[in-house]
């Protein structure tokens, strides 16, 4: 479409309304670095599911009107505007940053509709087969050596540049390759940076969307959706830092968890009765592998009915884990939205009565098929529905779960998929699952957040499978279905580095890879690759060769102990990132990129990263490599296991034989630590030790009960240390809490 000429320019508060002679652009700016350009193709007055409350700062910008021209310009970024919807984004020293493209897309290599079918009978799955023009599109300038990163849990590596992707939450059990375009979660945000420039962008529309990073051209990049609007907001920094905060700023950042969350977790599709359970619960204890939680996957439920338990195969209702609690295991279990078709089962019959279920084109109860045979789909959208959801965890927690995994929300379905048309509401309004899909599981997620703090009175362990941007503030996320292969060993580095850059800093992989069958030297890579995740389960799917580290041996379960130890003696440094991302958004796994961005041996780097700002770790994710090669970049870093000290800005080659994870500290910080222990809870965490590297450092450190919601009313500690000449000198920035009764140095 052709907006046509820039005709007028009305600007009332923070909103800017432009008309043109074929269509109306509403710029608002957010905040001095962030800027919004709505074109409400479908929509003016839309609510935004990701952005709660009203965004908006008061801040001083200027509108300059000239000729068939407009600009809007606040301290930090400066947008000029023109005929057909010309744009560009500049910094305040007026360098370009983000400028819409001036000229069509060019397709290649287009297949007609019929070659596509006649392909996709035959198996291919054609992306881009038959390229063409989204209802909603946007083509942007494509620079030289602009790279892109975020995006959610995308396949591939670290930065996007080169490669197309959907945003269309999608259930994949089969191998997550490299070029797939869609997994379970739509986050469409992407950070861009540039020679000498860093800014996001966030799309913020629920429908089947697209974003091609220079695979169809080198000369643009687009954004495109099935329906919506273009919501559009330009987020400017200095750095990556600085977008990722403008980014949780707008949609929101992950709430302190309950410490023992951040433990070991244990699970299996498979588990299938009280025996499983507590063989396995057992079996850790007396491996003396720390673990929090056997969780329940869908076997504990009665024929698959969510909110019930099988007596039959697990014992009376509480029993079991209550006995289990006894020796520190928390309960966490599986819930899918899926409500088994079922008169006379209370969740149906609720269900029905109160019309919460979604409905067919036809005004029938929509029902297709999943776990528990025929199922309804609860209407999250609704805030009835979800009060509903919410308040059905009184069950699970009389049991005494204490953490809800939600599971099959994309929604997912095995008689084909929901077609578009199915009818879901969100608030009060009437539409369809279209809109609805990609913030499905946010919804649930938000319901059951919101029913288990409310229910527990403790901050709620949510672990979700769909989610859309800002699900962040509701609940943590695993990446799904992923193998026991090499190659998804490889991608949790860059998957679970965007996804942090896009607001996730609590997620994880399955530990061992869940389809297929793990081996001994692939798990013990494993738990090191995964050892300083925020999500730290291993679990694995029914019918493939049994994943708890004493099946493959007593050497394996050593290397596994001695890492499943280490994220417990990290534990302090890894909830202190955690507490510190609640102001600056950032994740606790990190790239590279992040802290030296004008590194280029930073830029495409994918098989290291850092855990906060001062600790580099180079896993081994290739199969029958003893010795790697790690970069390390500006400053000097120390071997944590050797001591050694190596000046950065080169490559070195390290020992990594099976039982070692390269890990270097940054010189100049101190990093909290804990002894391990079985599980959080076994003994008070009254002695704090500090890993000191260097002569001369320092660093912080916050605590408080690990559990509820009192540190918001100042229950807690944040201390500060400065280590200078063999002294310790200790500062407390706030004191709210019970302190340590000990604080001991250990010299690296
Ligand atoms: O169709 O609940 O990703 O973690 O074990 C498979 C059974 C359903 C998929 C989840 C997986 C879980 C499994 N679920």
């Amino acid at each position: 479409m052709e907006f046509g000429k820039l005709l007028k320019v009305n600007t009332v508060d923070n909103t800017v309304e432009i008309e043109f002679e074929n269509q109306q652009v509403i710029v608002q700016v957010i905040t001095d670095e962030i800027i919004r350009v709505l074109v409400p193709f479908w929509k003016k007055d839309y609510q935004s599911i990701a952005i709660e409350g009203q965004p908006s700062l008061p801040c001083d910008f200027e509108v300059i009107e000239d000729e068939g021209a407009v600009q809007i310009k606040t301290p930090a970024v400066i947008l000029n505007m023109w005929d057909d919807f010309g744009f560009v984004f500049t910094d305040k020293y007026r360098d370009e940053i983000l400028t819409s493209y001036n000229g069509q897309r060019r397709f290649e290599n287009t297949l007609s509709d019929e070659a596509v079918g006649l392909l996709e009978a035959e198996g291919h799955h054609i992306q881009g087969g038959n390229h063409q023009n989204y209802k909603v599109q946007q083509i942007f300038r494509l620079n030289e050596g602009e790279r892109f990163y975020g995006m959610g849990d995308k396949t591939g590596f670290l930065n996007k540049r080169g490669y197309a992707y959907e945003n269309w939450n999608s259930d994949i059990p089969q191998i997550h390759h490299e070029n797939m375009p869609a997994l379970y979660k739509s986050i469409p945000f992407v950070i861009g940076k540039g020679p000498g420039y860093t800014y996001g962008l966030f799309f913020d529309n629920t429908f089947h969307s697209y974003m091609d990073m220079g695979k169809e051209s080198n000369e643009y990049f687009y954004y495109g959706a099935d329906d919506g609007n273009l919501d559009m907001y330009f987020m400017t920094g200095e750095c990556i830092a600085d977008v990722i905060e403008h980014y949780t700023y707008l949609t929101g950042r992950a709430p302190l968890p309950q410490l023992w969350t951040l433990g070991y977790h244990q699970c299996r599709w498979g588990y299938e009765s009280e025996n499983d359970i507590r063989t396995v619960a057992k079996l850790m204890r007396q491996h003396k592998i720390p673990c929090e939680s056997v969780q329940y996957d869908i076997d504990y439920m009665e024929g698959f009915r969510v909110f019930t338990w099988d007596e039959k195969e697990y014992g009376p209702k509480g029993k079991l884990i209550s006995e289990l609690a006894e020796d520190g295991f928390k309960a966490v279990c599986i819930i899918d939205p899926g409500v088994k078709v079922d008169k006379g089962y209370f969740m149906y019959d609720q269900g029905v009565k109160k019309d919460y279920f979604a409905h067919d084109s036809q005004d029938k109860i929509y029902v297709n098929e999943v776990w528990p045979g025929d199922s309804v789909y609860p209407d999250f959208g609704r805030e009835e529905v979800r009060q509903w959801w919410a308040d059905s965890h009184k069950k699970l927690v009389d049991m005494g779960m204490q953490g809800i995994w939600n599971d099959m929300n994309e929604p997912a379905s095995f008689n084909g998929p929901l077609p578009l048309d199915v009818k879901f509401h969100i608030g009060d309004r009437l539409t369809n699952h279209a809109e609805v899909h990609n913030v499905y599981g946010h919804f649930m997620s938000m319901a059951t957040h919101e029913g288990m703090a409310e229910i527990t009175g403790k901050r709620p362990l949510v672990i979700t499978r769909a989610c859309y941007a800002g699900t962040q503030k509701y609940s943590a996320v695993w990446t799904g279905d992923n193998q026991s292969v090499w190659s998804h060993l490889q991608m949790l580095i860059p998957q679970l580095c965007n996804l942090g850059m896009s607001g996730f800093t609590i997620a994880g992989t399955d530990i061992g890879g869940f389809g297929g069958d793990t081996n001994p030297e692939l798990l013990m890579r494993w738990i090191q690759a995964a050892c300083f995740c925020t999500f730290f389960r291993n679990h694995c799917a029914k019918g493939q060769k049994l994943q708890e580290p004493w099946q493959f041996g007593e050497n394996v379960v050593d290397v596994y102990r001695k890492y499943v130890e280490l994220h417990y003696r990290f534990l302090p440094y890894i909830y202190d990132l955690l507490f510190e991302s609640q102001i600056t958004g950032l994740p606790v796994m990190r790239p590279l990129v992040l802290h030296y961005e004008n590194d280029e041996n930073t830029f495409n780097l994918n098989n290291e990263f850092l855990v906060g700002e001062n600790m580099l770790v180079a896993p081994v994710v290739e199969q029958g490599v003893t010795k790697r090669m790690v970069y390390l970049p500006d400053g000097n870093w120390i071997n944590y296991w050797t001591k050694e000290k190596f000046s950065g800005k080169k490559h070195i080659i390290v020992d990594a034989p099976i039982d070692v994870l390269p890990i270097f500290i940054k010189e100049g910080s101190i990093i909290p630590m804990y002894e391990p222990v079985q599980y959080v809870g076994e003994k008070p965490y009254d002695t704090l030790k500090l890993l000191v590297a260097g002569d001369s450092a320092w660093g912080s450190h916050y605590q408080d009960n690990g559990e509820d919601f009192e540190y918001i009313e100042g229950e807690y500690n944040l201390y500060s240390f400065t280590y200078e000449n063999g002294n310790l000198d200790t500062a407390m920035l706030h004191q709210g809490y019970q302190k340590y009764t000990s604080i001991e140095v250990e010299k690296l």
